[in-house]
């Protein structure tokens, strides 16, 4: 067996004027409860340094920006890879990252693993940006990830930590169940999955209250139908009047939600996890290289 001790760090709704120190104080907070339980991996939400800011339509680039990291770590975050070489406890970590190449300036929807030592070992740019690019004066509140994020360009990869081989992915990516195969066929063991999804769907607000039912369907399907573990994170609760599902879990290579919240608010979901359970599926029912048929799959990866 591969034992490994894993969390979910949910967060609370993060308010506008938030500063980034003080969502960081909450986040350790919460490393400090998992050190005390043994855990050596913790993952953070999606955008986990500010509020959900896609939900408001900016014109001017400096507004934007300002929800974005030009450097990782940066002053303010400094003491969060601290505490993981402090606690000997890797993180995963949802931000938008603004990067400049030369004279151009790019922004993603972003996510690192950094290790017990406190190194970023991997990273990983959101590659289904769900919403849409300009102002809808219908919906209630909007979601502008088409405008101020480009889609991710590093691809589904698998990084050596913990371990095991981890994979990242973020919020609208669990949908899509070619995350969770791209990710399988590179032999990933645990999948981590920061997010922030309102309740109310402005396109079928008939399927509201399915809400929770999808965020639990997808990542089940994800997990049992590649063999992995899946840890999956919110950004909960009624943040700037938006209402964001809850519902952070940890669940086993079989699909089961071993470990879940219970409240909409900061909250630790832990379970020691043994990665060798993967080959329960990897090695039997999903075995992939005695039972898939890739060549009755092409229509997949055409555009
Ligand atoms: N949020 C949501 C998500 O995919 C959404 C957007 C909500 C899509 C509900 C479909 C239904 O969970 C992000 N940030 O992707």
């Amino acid at each position: 067996s591969r034992p490994l001790k894993i969390a979910a760090a949910q967060l609370g709704p993060i308010a506008r004027e938030e500063t980034r120190t003080e969502v960081v104080a909450r986040c350790l907070k919460l490393m400090e409860e998992a050190h005390a339980l043994g855990v050596e991996l913790i993952a953070f939400p999606e955008l986990a340094l500010t509020t959900f800011f896609p939900r408001w339509y900016f014109e001017d680039q400096a507004d934007i920006d300002s929800f974005f990291e030009t450097e990782m770590p940066s002053a303010e975050t400094q003491s969060l890879f601290d505490a993981a070489k402090k606690y000997q406890m890797g993180f995963y970590l949802g931000y938008a990252e603004l990067v400049k190449e030369g004279d151009t300036t790019r922004h993603f929807n972003t996510t690192i693993i950094v290790d017990k030592t406190g190194e970023i070992v991997g990273k990983y740019r959101k590659v289904h940006l769900p919403g849409h690019s300009e102002y809808e004066d219908w919906r209630p509140f909007q979601h502008l990830e088409r405008r101020y994020f480009e889609s991710g360009d590093l691809g589904f990869q698998t990084f050596d930590a913990f371990g095991g081989k981890m994979g990242m992915c973020i919020c609208n990516d669990r949908r899509w169940p070619e995350t969770y195969r791209v990710l399988g066929l590179r032999d990933a063991e645990l999948v981590m999955i920061g997010y922030n999804t309102p309740v109310h769907y402005p396109q079928a607000p008939e399927h509201d209250h399915l809400q929770d039912f999808h965020n639990e369907l997808v990542m089940q399907a994800g997990a049992y139908q590649n063999g992995m573990w899946i840890v999956g994170v919110a950004k909960a609760g009624k943040e700037e009047g938006c209402d964001l599902i809850g519902g952070s879990c940890i669940i086993d290579p079989t699909g089961q939600i071993v470990a879940q919240a219970k409240t909409l608010e900061d909250e630790l979901v832990f379970f020691e996890a043994d990665l060798d359970r993967c080959d329960e599926i990897r090695k039997n029912v999903f075995n992939f290289q005695r039972y898939r048929e890739p060549e009755n799959y092409t229509p997949i990866t055409e555009p």
